[in-house]
Protein backbone atom coordinates (compact mmCIF):
# COMPACT_ATOMS: atom_id res chain seq x y z
CA UNK A 1 0.00 0.00 0.00
CA UNK A 2 1.27 3.47 -1.09
CA UNK A 3 0.74 7.00 0.40
CA UNK A 4 -1.44 7.92 -2.60
CA UNK A 5 -4.77 9.70 -1.78
CA UNK A 6 -7.57 9.31 -4.16
CA UNK A 7 -9.74 12.38 -3.83
CA UNK A 8 -13.16 12.90 -5.72
CA UNK A 9 -16.32 13.97 -5.22
CA UNK A 10 -19.02 10.95 -5.85
CA UNK A 11 -22.24 10.14 -7.49
CA UNK A 12 -23.67 12.99 -9.47
CA UNK A 13 -22.70 15.93 -7.27
CA UNK A 14 -21.10 18.95 -8.99
CA UNK A 15 -19.56 20.81 -6.04
CA UNK A 16 -15.99 21.11 -6.36
CA UNK A 17 -14.84 23.90 -3.71
CA UNK A 18 -14.15 21.61 -0.80
CA UNK A 19 -11.78 18.68 -2.68
CA UNK A 20 -10.07 21.66 -4.50
CA UNK A 21 -8.92 22.87 -0.97
CA UNK A 22 -8.33 19.58 0.37
CA UNK A 23 -5.86 18.78 -3.00
CA UNK A 24 -3.84 22.24 -2.15
CA UNK A 25 -3.66 21.17 1.92
CA UNK A 26 -2.46 17.68 1.02
CA UNK A 27 -0.52 18.68 -1.45
CA UNK A 28 1.10 20.99 0.58
CA UNK A 29 1.23 18.37 3.51
CA UNK A 30 3.87 16.10 1.13
CA UNK A 31 0.89 13.47 -0.27
CA UNK A 32 0.64 12.54 -3.56
CA UNK A 33 -2.70 13.21 -4.37
CA UNK A 34 -4.97 11.88 -7.45
CA UNK A 35 -7.61 14.17 -7.82
CA UNK A 36 -10.95 12.75 -9.89
CA UNK A 37 -13.02 15.53 -9.60
CA UNK A 38 -16.59 15.97 -9.59
CA UNK A 39 -19.06 12.99 -10.29
CA UNK A 40 -16.97 10.43 -9.98
CA UNK A 41 -18.87 6.76 -10.12
CA UNK A 42 -17.74 4.05 -7.66
CA UNK A 43 -15.95 2.49 -10.34
CA UNK A 44 -13.47 5.04 -11.08
CA UNK A 45 -12.82 5.21 -7.61
CA UNK A 46 -11.77 1.67 -7.29
CA UNK A 47 -10.09 1.43 -10.55
CA UNK A 48 -8.05 4.81 -9.55
CA UNK A 49 -7.24 3.16 -6.00
CA UNK A 50 -6.15 -0.28 -7.86
CA UNK A 51 -4.01 1.43 -10.60
CA UNK A 52 -2.54 3.68 -7.89
CA UNK A 53 -1.93 1.01 -4.88
CA UNK A 54 -3.31 3.67 -2.82
CA UNK A 55 -2.96 4.32 0.91
CA UNK A 56 -6.29 6.45 1.04
CA UNK A 57 -9.81 7.25 -0.48
CA UNK A 58 -11.22 10.36 0.31
CA UNK A 59 -15.18 10.61 -0.76
CA UNK A 60 -16.66 14.09 -1.20
CA UNK A 61 -20.26 14.58 -1.36
CA UNK A 62 -22.33 17.52 -0.62
CA UNK A 63 -25.79 17.43 -2.06
CA UNK A 64 -27.06 14.69 0.16
CA UNK A 65 -27.10 11.42 -1.87
CA UNK A 66 -23.81 10.37 -0.15
CA UNK A 67 -25.70 7.29 1.50
CA UNK A 68 -27.30 5.83 -2.11
CA UNK A 69 -23.72 7.11 -3.98
CA UNK A 70 -21.49 5.17 -1.43
CA UNK A 71 -23.36 1.92 -0.98
CA UNK A 72 -21.47 -0.57 -2.64
CA UNK A 73 -18.26 1.11 -2.68
CA UNK A 74 -16.56 -1.20 0.22
CA UNK A 75 -17.26 -3.99 -1.26
CA UNK A 76 -15.63 -3.29 -4.72
CA UNK A 77 -12.05 -2.51 -2.65
CA UNK A 78 -12.40 -5.28 -1.15
CA UNK A 79 -13.49 -7.47 -4.13
CA UNK A 80 -10.16 -5.18 -5.54
CA UNK A 81 -8.41 -6.17 -3.22
CA UNK A 82 -7.91 -2.74 -1.87
CA UNK A 83 -7.07 -2.03 1.54
CA UNK A 84 -6.54 1.91 1.76
CA UNK A 85 -8.34 3.23 4.50
CA UNK A 86 -11.57 5.59 3.43
CA UNK A 87 -12.87 9.06 4.69
CA UNK A 88 -15.95 10.37 3.48
CA UNK A 89 -16.81 14.02 4.21
CA UNK A 90 -19.01 16.75 3.20
CA UNK A 91 -22.66 17.90 3.82
CA UNK A 92 -23.51 14.08 4.08
CA UNK A 93 -27.53 13.84 4.90
CA UNK A 94 -30.21 16.06 3.63
CA UNK A 95 -30.43 18.57 6.97
CA UNK A 96 -27.87 16.63 8.99
CA UNK A 97 -29.87 17.07 11.91
CA UNK A 98 -28.32 14.10 13.90
CA UNK A 99 -25.04 14.04 13.20
CA UNK A 100 -23.96 10.84 15.89
CA UNK A 101 -26.63 9.29 13.17
CA UNK A 102 -25.10 10.33 10.39
CA UNK A 103 -21.46 9.01 11.26
CA UNK A 104 -22.59 5.44 12.36
CA UNK A 105 -24.71 5.46 8.85
CA UNK A 106 -21.40 6.09 7.33
CA UNK A 107 -19.42 3.86 9.44
CA UNK A 108 -21.70 0.93 8.72
CA UNK A 109 -20.90 1.58 5.63
CA UNK A 110 -17.50 0.77 5.58
CA UNK A 111 -15.71 4.17 6.15
CA UNK A 112 -12.58 4.65 8.49
CA UNK A 113 -13.69 8.33 8.95
CA UNK A 114 -16.35 10.42 8.46
CA UNK A 115 -16.09 13.99 8.49
CA UNK A 116 -19.11 16.73 8.42
CA UNK A 117 -18.87 19.54 6.31
CA UNK A 118 -17.29 22.10 9.09
CA UNK A 119 -13.74 20.02 8.64
CA UNK A 120 -10.70 22.54 7.98
CA UNK A 121 -8.11 20.87 5.97
CA UNK A 122 -5.63 20.88 8.49
CA UNK A 123 -7.77 18.51 10.56
CA UNK A 124 -8.15 15.98 7.51
CA UNK A 125 -4.00 16.12 6.95
CA UNK A 126 -3.63 15.34 10.63
CA UNK A 127 -5.85 12.33 10.55
CA UNK A 128 -4.33 11.11 7.22
CA UNK A 129 -0.98 11.21 8.81
CA UNK A 130 -1.99 9.42 11.75
CA UNK A 131 -3.67 6.90 9.63
CA UNK A 132 -1.02 6.16 6.73
CA UNK A 133 1.81 6.09 9.32
CA UNK A 134 -0.09 3.87 11.49
CA UNK A 135 -1.32 1.11 8.73
CA UNK A 136 2.62 1.89 7.39
CA UNK A 137 4.36 0.72 11.14
CA UNK A 138 2.42 -1.82 12.21
CA UNK A 139 1.67 -5.59 10.68
CA UNK A 140 -1.02 -6.47 8.21
CA UNK A 141 -2.99 -8.49 10.88
CA UNK A 142 -3.14 -5.96 13.00
CA UNK A 143 -5.08 -3.49 11.49
CA UNK A 144 -6.87 -0.99 13.75
CA UNK A 145 -9.96 0.81 13.56
CA UNK A 146 -10.30 4.50 14.64
CA UNK A 147 -12.85 6.62 15.03
CA UNK A 148 -12.85 10.30 13.95
C1 LIG B 1 -21.51 26.70 -4.00
C2 LIG B 1 -22.68 25.75 -3.84
C3 LIG B 1 -23.25 25.23 -5.01
C4 LIG B 1 -22.71 25.51 -6.41
C5 LIG B 1 -21.51 24.55 -6.66
C6 LIG B 1 -20.48 25.17 -7.60
C7 LIG B 1 -19.32 24.23 -7.75
N1 LIG B 1 -19.08 23.81 -8.98
O1 LIG B 1 -18.68 23.86 -6.78
C8 LIG B 1 -23.95 25.18 -7.29
C9 LIG B 1 -24.78 26.44 -7.46
C10 LIG B 1 -23.65 24.59 -8.68
C11 LIG B 1 -24.71 24.21 -6.39
C12 LIG B 1 -25.62 23.30 -6.86
C13 LIG B 1 -26.39 22.50 -6.03
N2 LIG B 1 -26.42 22.52 -4.68
CO1 LIG B 1 -25.12 23.49 -3.61
N3 LIG B 1 -24.15 24.55 -2.40
C14 LIG B 1 -23.17 25.40 -2.55
C15 LIG B 1 -22.76 25.99 -1.18
C16 LIG B 1 -23.38 27.40 -1.09
C17 LIG B 1 -21.27 26.11 -0.89
C18 LIG B 1 -20.45 24.82 -1.12
C19 LIG B 1 -19.00 25.19 -1.04
O2 LIG B 1 -18.34 25.40 -2.04
N4 LIG B 1 -18.47 25.33 0.22
C20 LIG B 1 -17.10 25.74 0.48
C21 LIG B 1 -16.19 24.50 0.65
C22 LIG B 1 -14.77 24.96 1.04
O3 LIG B 1 -16.69 23.75 1.74
P1 LIG B 1 -17.21 22.27 1.57
O4 LIG B 1 -17.60 22.01 0.18
O5 LIG B 1 -18.20 22.03 2.65
O6 LIG B 1 -15.89 21.38 1.86
C23 LIG B 1 -15.25 21.38 3.12
C24 LIG B 1 -15.83 20.36 4.10
O7 LIG B 1 -17.14 19.96 3.81
C25 LIG B 1 -14.88 19.23 4.08
N5 LIG B 1 -15.06 18.18 3.07
C26 LIG B 1 -15.74 18.16 1.91
N6 LIG B 1 -15.60 17.01 1.29
C27 LIG B 1 -14.80 16.23 2.05
C28 LIG B 1 -14.33 14.94 1.88
C29 LIG B 1 -13.50 14.37 2.85
C30 LIG B 1 -12.99 12.97 2.70
C31 LIG B 1 -13.15 15.13 4.01
C32 LIG B 1 -12.28 14.54 5.04
C33 LIG B 1 -13.63 16.43 4.18
C34 LIG B 1 -14.45 16.97 3.21
O8 LIG B 1 -13.63 19.83 3.81
C35 LIG B 1 -13.83 20.91 2.88
C36 LIG B 1 -12.76 21.97 3.11
O9 LIG B 1 -12.87 22.54 4.40
C37 LIG B 1 -23.42 24.97 -0.20
C38 LIG B 1 -23.88 25.55 1.15
C39 LIG B 1 -22.72 25.65 2.12
N7 LIG B 1 -22.64 26.77 2.74
O10 LIG B 1 -21.95 24.69 2.26
C40 LIG B 1 -24.61 24.46 -1.03
C41 LIG B 1 -25.16 23.06 -0.79
C42 LIG B 1 -24.04 22.07 -0.61
N8 LIG B 1 -25.87 22.77 -2.03
C43 LIG B 1 -26.95 22.13 -1.84
C44 LIG B 1 -27.84 21.68 -2.86
C45 LIG B 1 -29.13 21.03 -2.43
C46 LIG B 1 -27.51 21.84 -4.21
C47 LIG B 1 -28.33 21.35 -5.40
C48 LIG B 1 -28.92 19.94 -5.29
C49 LIG B 1 -29.45 22.41 -5.62
C50 LIG B 1 -30.41 22.07 -6.72
N9 LIG B 1 -31.62 21.70 -6.32
O11 LIG B 1 -30.09 22.13 -7.87
C51 LIG B 1 -27.34 21.48 -6.57
C52 LIG B 1 -26.58 20.17 -6.81
C53 LIG B 1 -25.91 20.15 -8.16
C54 LIG B 1 -24.97 19.01 -8.27
N10 LIG B 1 -25.15 18.17 -9.28
O12 LIG B 1 -24.07 18.86 -7.46
C55 LIG B 1 -27.23 21.86 -0.36
C56 LIG B 1 -27.03 20.41 0.04
C57 LIG B 1 -28.07 20.02 1.05
C58 LIG B 1 -27.77 18.78 1.81
N11 LIG B 1 -26.70 18.06 1.63
O13 LIG B 1 -28.57 18.50 2.66
C59 LIG B 1 -26.29 22.91 0.32
C60 LIG B 1 -25.77 22.49 1.70
C61 LIG B 1 -27.12 24.24 0.45
C62 LIG B 1 -28.24 24.11 1.45
N12 LIG B 1 -28.07 24.59 2.67
O14 LIG B 1 -29.28 23.60 1.14
N13 LIG B 1 -24.34 24.39 -5.10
Amino acid sequence: MGQTVILGVIGSDAHVVGITILEQALTAAGFDVENLGVQTSKAEFVSAAETEDAGAVLVSSLYGHAEQDCRGLHERLADADCDAVTYIGGNLAVGQDDWAETESLFRELGFDRVFDAETDPESVVAALERDLDQRTTEPETDRVSVNS
